[in-house]
């Protein structure tokens, strides 16, 4: 069985649009993960249960989205030393820069990698993890280099009209 080093958790059912772009990356690139809703304030001890086995399990990264009052990633590194990297899901309210400052202004001590609003953010955050993974996993690092080297190359090099 391939053992599961990358955690997906999310604030809501909600979030999932968004969180799945994370699992979509992951998965192009032969990643094993887990999901599971887990919100800092609907779910706290849920929360606290994820962080205080996730090194234990063997999680090595953990992506966390969450929007509005986005407190779950941050609420995540504070429980595990597991690397956090944080997904600020887009609003309707405030477009996503009510997650983004809640996510990115840690305090010093406990850090969260965190990405931009939304899918972009999310997509990044699978490429994020697979990085950090990438370190100690040579079939890994050269899937990851081929996926960056097609993505140039679906680059066009002139605009064209559509
Ligand atoms: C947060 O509140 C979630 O991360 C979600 O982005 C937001 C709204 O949640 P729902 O009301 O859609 O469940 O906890």
């Amino acid at each position: 069985m391939t053992e599961v080093k990358v955690g997906i958790i999310m604030g809501s059912q909600s979030d999932w649009s968004t969180m799945r772009e994370a699992a979509q990356i992951l998965d192009e690139l032969g990643v094993a993960y887990e999901t599971k809703i887990v919100s800092a304030h609907r779910t706290p001890d849920r929360l606290w249960e994820y962080g205080k086995t996730a090194a234990a399990r063997g999680l090595q990264v953990i992506i966390a989205g969450a929007g509005g009052a986005a407190h779950l990633p941050g609420m995540m590194a504070s429980k595990t030393r597991v690397p956090v990297i944080g997904v600020p899901v887009q609003t309707k309210a405030l477009s996503g820069v009510d997650s983004l400052y809640s996510i990115v202004q840690m305090p010093r001590g406990f850090p969260v990698a965190t990405m931009a609003i939304g899918g972009a953010g999310a997509a990044n955050a699978g490429l994020m993890a697979a990085a950090i993974l990438a370190n100690g996993d040579a079939d890994l690092a050269t899937r990851l280099d081929d996926w960056r080297i097609a993505l140039s190359a679906s680059i066009p090099d002139e605009p064209t009209d559509d």
